[in-house]
């Protein structure tokens, strides 16, 4: 097995296992990225998760080029939402609700165009897509089964929004035991203030939550690992 090591990480460095790692990428849906969706519902500048999107086109594609496992996530409910707690829908005072009609179709429903993938990143064939319907992309979801079943014990974390459901994830990731590297120019928040201690929360203490390092320092190790083949799809392993 070879492996190769991130050295700009922090707080030291990381270990890539290219068998055993996974990239992630957290809910980079049309509802929260583009005007008119959910996370502008609740007052956001949505503009602030779109630069997110040129690295993290760059590092997917480093990912599949070697033959990675690639899962996204996409944060949503049934149209009856009969898997949204009230205490969620009620949230905010939102100025339009999840369930309600938005510009994309009804807001953060399975289904509609805005609860998809946004076009520059979306799945390819072979990639796994998981429905949450919560923050963590644990809760209520087949993941640990899929990573369990890939072999997979490090995860590659990205997506949106940083100290939201990027954060959730990854401390459901520890706390299972995953090592967890979050990419800092591929994770997006709302908030600049939250997106700078929201990483430095991850990191802090030795490491409490993971690592964190950017994608200038995370692409060349993967394209630094032997290419393996096509990950088979998940079904089949
Ligand atoms: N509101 C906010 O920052 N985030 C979410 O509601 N979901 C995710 O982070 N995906």
């Amino acid at each position: 097995m070879t492996t190769s090591t991130v050295d700009a990480a922090v707080p030291g460095p990381f270990t890539l296992i290219p068998e055993k790692t996974a990239l992630i990428v957290i809910d980079m849906q049309r509802d929260f990225i583009l005007p008119g969706g959910f996370g502008e519902s609740l007052g956001n500048d949505v503009d602030m998760l779109l630069k997110v999107v040129p690295p993290l086109a760059d590092l997917i594609a480093a990912a599949r080029s070697a033959g990675m496992l690639v899962i996204h996530t996409r944060e949503g409910h049934e149209p009856d939402l009969s898997d949204c707690p009230p205490a969620k829908l009620n949230r905010g005072a939102p100025s339009r609700r999840i369930g309600d009609p938005g510009k994309f179709g009804r807001i953060l429903i399975r289904g509609e165009y805005g609860h998809d993938i946004i076009d520059e990143l979306a799945p390819i064939e072979g990639e796994v897509v998981i429905d949450k319907p919560g923050k963590g992309a644990f809760y209520a979801t087949d993941l640990q089964q899929i990573l369990t079943d890939a072999g997979i014990t490090q995860l590659l974390v990205t997506g949106v929004t940083t100290e939201v459901c990027v954060h959730t994830t990854t401390r459901e990731a520890n706390d299972r035991g995953y090592e967890c590297l979050v990419v800092s120019d591929c994770v997006g928040s709302y908030f600049p203030d939250f997106q700078r201690v929201g990483l430095e929360m991850i990191c802090a203490q030795g490491g409490i939550f993971g690592w964190v390092a950017d994608s200038a320092a995370v692409i060349p190790a993967i394209a630094a690992l032997p290419v393996s083949p096509e990950p088979a799809p998940v079904s089949q392993r």
